[in-house]
């Protein structure tokens, strides 16, 4: 039996930077998740009879709100669901799933990097036809909805088990439950030579994978112990557990600590990298060396062309505003476009689509590539096996190389942490007041050059996306941009990106914070972080 339920709105549900992303009790709010799932219906036209692909990175809450997603779709006349097993689908295996399937979109349930458990945090995202997030006119339409909304449609019907694959009927609308693994791995096998990447594990490398007791353990293990026949034990903490063993499922040098003592130890393994809660992020540490998301990006995109699905060569490269320049100079090499947009993995979406970009990356350890359109942690993996593979040095060697050819950007990411919201926006309205006056001043020794908030105008829909992170560029190349977070869930978080470029080899060995301590205390004197925040040093350093 199909139900209206009469409900009131909430005030709260604005998608941020990556989907709706709060606290487990606030969703458990009578209504909440429900008024925003019919929201997302409502913001949506054409979709009876068509499929949605559905699942999550199976945190505390995940199979609750499976089952309210499906009650709901069919009470909205859906088509079909295609439901990953247990409820499970990574990010990028979602994607690929809806692009593959010719699904209409995907609810996505993940709160990614963030930790799980009943008082954690968790999140709604809706993915379009591309596969990739719902660009800003759709999220704006949403959130419109979610202010207004006095109803919404539901099923009564039991709990529809979603741990055995096969299909079922409900209420005429077929639940399909997939394997979340194979279409995804069959794809990597694709794109990536595996008889190459099995000679490579043959040939005695060793890697450490670590999946943070995340969505890409049963990925890892599959792809990599199965497929590629690395040794077993290569893939730690696979079991994807709803609390991420109490632990942030976040893959940089603060929470996948152990992974970097190891890689900085004497007996390191040649390679190792972790993935995300939702396995969309990815963290590289070869033997000695922590390689900046910003240097992957760029190192991926200057090497691509060893892997089958690249050897054509890139059609462009984008990468975020925050994220370091250090792609652009291998852009500027291959002679081919550097798109630079906005935090958010749904701006890449249209370069994709247009095919103006192939490869993408972000300094919050995404990188990704046309083959689906959400960063993928795998994916990045694979093709730095496939480059250590291919040029048989070790990773230090290459990114040393890097640097000697194209020169290094030092670079650095500075968070302030659960800052009060009113402080917060106080800096940022401070420095964006100033800006008009910044230009020509001297702060530190150095001197500003350009100052402004960034704005970004789709090259390919010529939307504009304004208010995107202030940017502050000294002469000679440097620059500090503040922004704050889009993917918090209390307080705000205040980024602060540092970035020195440094084209001397001899000038290439330095530690990063302190080859940047010029800029970090210039930050500091024209932001008055301590001033607004009361914060004298940030809460994590990347
Ligand atoms: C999301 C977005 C990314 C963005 C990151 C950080 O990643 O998909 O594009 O770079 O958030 O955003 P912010 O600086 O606003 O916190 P994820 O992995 O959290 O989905």
């Amino acid at each position: 039996m199909i139900r209206t339920v009469a409900t009131t709105p909430f005030d709260d549900q604005k998608p941020g930077t990556s989907g709706l992303r709060k606290k487990v009790p606030v969703f458990q709010q009578a209504h909440y998740a429900e008024n925003f799932i019919q929201s997302i219906f409502d913001a949506l036209s054409g979709f009876e009879g068509k499929t949605l692909v559905v699942g999550g990175d199976g945190r505390y809450y995940n199979r609750e709100v499976i089952q309210k997603v499906i009650a709901m779709a069919a009470a909205n006349g859906f088509g079909k669901l295609m439901i990953g097993q247990g409820g499970i689908l990574s990010t990028p295996a979602a994607s690929h799933l809806i692009r593959k399937y010719k699904a209409l979109g995907g609810i996505i349930l993940s709160a990614s990097h963030n930790p799980g458990g009943p008082k954690e945090d968790f999140g709604i995202k809706y993915n379009a036809e591309n596969g990739g997030p719902a660009p800003e006119k759709i999220t704006d339409a949403i959130y419109a909805r979610s202010k207004e909304i006095r109803e919404y449609r539901i099923a009564d019907i039991d709990e529809v088990d979603i741990d055995t694959i096969g299909k079922v009927e409900v209420e005429g609308m077929t639940v399909e439950v997939v394997d979340p693994v194979r279409d995804y791995a069959d794809m990597m096998e694709s794109l990536f030579d595996f008889n190459a990447l099995r000679r490579l594990f043959e040939s005695g490398f060793r890697m450490r994978f670590d999946a943070m007791h995340a969505v890409t353990g049963p990925y890892a293990k599959e792809i990599f112990e199965r497929r590629l026949g690395a040794a077993e034990g290569t893939c730690r903490n696979f079991h994807p557990l709803p609390d991420f063993g109490g632990h942030h499922p976040d893959p940089n040098l603060v929470h996948a600590r152990h992974l970097y003592e190891e890689m900085m130890g004497p007996d390191a393994p040649d390679f190792g990298a972790a993935s995300d809660g939702d396995g969309d992020r990815n963290l590289i540490i070869g033997k000695g060396i922590f390689v900046t998301p910003s240097d992957s990006l760029a190192v991926l995109a200057a090497n691509a062309r060893v892997a089958p699905a690249y050897t054509a060569g890139l059609a462009g490269i984008a990468r975020s505003m925050p994220t370091s320049g250090a792609a652009d100079r291998v852009a500027q090499k291959l002679g081919i476009g550097l798109y630079e947009t906005p935090t958010g993995w749904k701006f890449f979406g249209n370069l994709l689509d247009a095919g103006m970009a192939t490869i993408c990356g972000e300094e919050s350890a995404g990188t990704g590539s046309s083959h689906v359109r959400e960063k993928d942690g795998l994916w990045a993996v694979l093709l730095w096996l496939s480059i250590l593979a291919a040029r048989g040095e070790s990773v230090k060697e290459i990114v040393e190389k890097h640097w000697a050819e194209f020169g290094r950007n030092y670079y650095s990411r500075h968070d302030y942490e659960e800052v009060e919201t009113v402080h917060a926006n106080g800096l940022i309205k401070e420095l964006r007041d100033r800006l008009p006056d910044l230009p020509g001043t001297q702060v530190r020794g150095l001197t500003v050059e350009t100052a402004d908030d960034f704005a970004y105008h789709d090259p390919v829909d010529g939307s504009i996306s304004e208010h995107q992170g202030i940017r502050i560029l000294f002469e000679g190349g440097s620059r500090v941009v503040f922004r704050l977070s889009g993917t918090g869930t209390s307080g705000a978080t205040l980024r602060v990106y540092i970035e020195r470029y440094e084209p001397e080899s001899a000038r290439h060995g330095l530690d990063t914070q302190q080859a940047l301590a010029g800029l970090i205390a210039a930050a500091e004197e024209i932001a008055g972080i301590r001033r607004h925040t009361g914060r004298g040093r940030p809460s994590v350093i990347t």
